[in-house]
């Protein structure tokens, strides 16, 4: 039973949590080999915040920022796959040219007309999103009669959507987006009853690194969540999710390691990792 660890570039001003540290395309590549060296088996390179109340960015800002990243990666031969964070298909038609594999789509495929075709003529894999509204207004007083059930229903319907146009079932991972239109209580539900969205039987997806509801359990402030964020994705392995996206590669890594350890039976060495203490 194993897990892939997706280390978070955010190549952005603004981002909720790393916002302006790795707006220069050198700085991006260092961080991003650095969390490959960790064991990030992916890299999700993003060049445009989602966090609540982001305004979106036009997509030659975003081409800007992102494509020079991923390019030195390639051509540096970055040991992890790359993944594109984007909405926008000529976003991610030149990220795929650039070198990446896999095309991270919070939008579940709504936000461009053109990006099932993309992602069904590349053959690449895609991760489709749950969210609630677009992140200028996702939490203003989000609502569900079941968080679970909906979610679940809506991922279910995008994986359908997918396979109509063509995309290979193989190739979609779900992810049921963690904060995107959750109140704190809708997301600790969505950890808790993670299994259900694992029944759909793609790999699921989890992004709970830092997130603010990890703040309203905890009182920390962003920069002290980790322990949290290693909490939630600990026990969302143990439910069945497969895909972690984190900013702290190493810490996350090592916790998923022994959470790999405890809920395999026999043991066996991991192979996302050298370690052998
Ligand atoms: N969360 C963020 C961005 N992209 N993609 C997926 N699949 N799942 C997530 O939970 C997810 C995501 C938000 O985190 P971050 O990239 O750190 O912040 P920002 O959007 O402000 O750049």
């Amino acid at each position: 039973m194993t897990f892939t660890i997706m280390g978070v570039v955010n190549v952005t001003p603004d981002s909720f949590s790393d916002g302006g540290r790795y707006l220069a395309a050198a700085a991006a590549v260092e961080h991003g080999l650095q969390l490959a060296g960790e064991g990030a088996a992916i890299l999700d390179i993003g060049g445009e915040s989602t966090r609540p109340g982001a305004q979106s960015v036009s997509a030659e800002d975003e081409l800007e920022r992102v494509i020079p990243v991923l390019e030195e990666l390639h051509s540096r031969g970055c040991p992890a796959e790359l993944s594109i964070d984007t909405s926008k298909a000529v976003v991610a038609e030149a990220a795929l040219r650039a070198g990446a594999t896999l095309v991270n789509d919070v939008t579940a495929l709504r936000g461009d007309p053109d990006m099932a075709r993309l992602v069904a003529d590349r053959g690449v894999r895609c991760c489709l999103m749950h969210m609630l509204g677009t992140p200028r207004t996702m939490q203003q007083d989000p609502r569900y009669d079941d968080v679970v059930g909906e979610v679940k229903a809506f991922l279910e319907e995008r994986l359908e959507y997918a396979v109509e146009h063509g995309i290979a079932a193989e190739n979609v991972w779900l992810d049921p987006g963690i904060g995107f239109g959750k109140t704190a209580e809708q997301n600790l539900e969505l950890l808790r009853r993670v299994d259900e969205i694992v029944a759909i039987g793609r790999p699921v997806v989890i992004g709970t690194s830092r997130k603010s509801f990890l703040g309203r359990l905890t009182g920390r402030d962003v920069d002290n969540r980790l322990a949290a964020t290693i909490a939630s994705n600990v026990l969302a392995f143990a439910r069945g999710a497969r895909v972690f996206r984190v900013h702290d590669v190493a810490a996350v890594h090592d916790a998923l390691i022994v959470a790999a350890a405890t809920v395999t039976a026999p043991w066996t060495s991991p192979t996302s990792t050298t370690t052998t203490k």
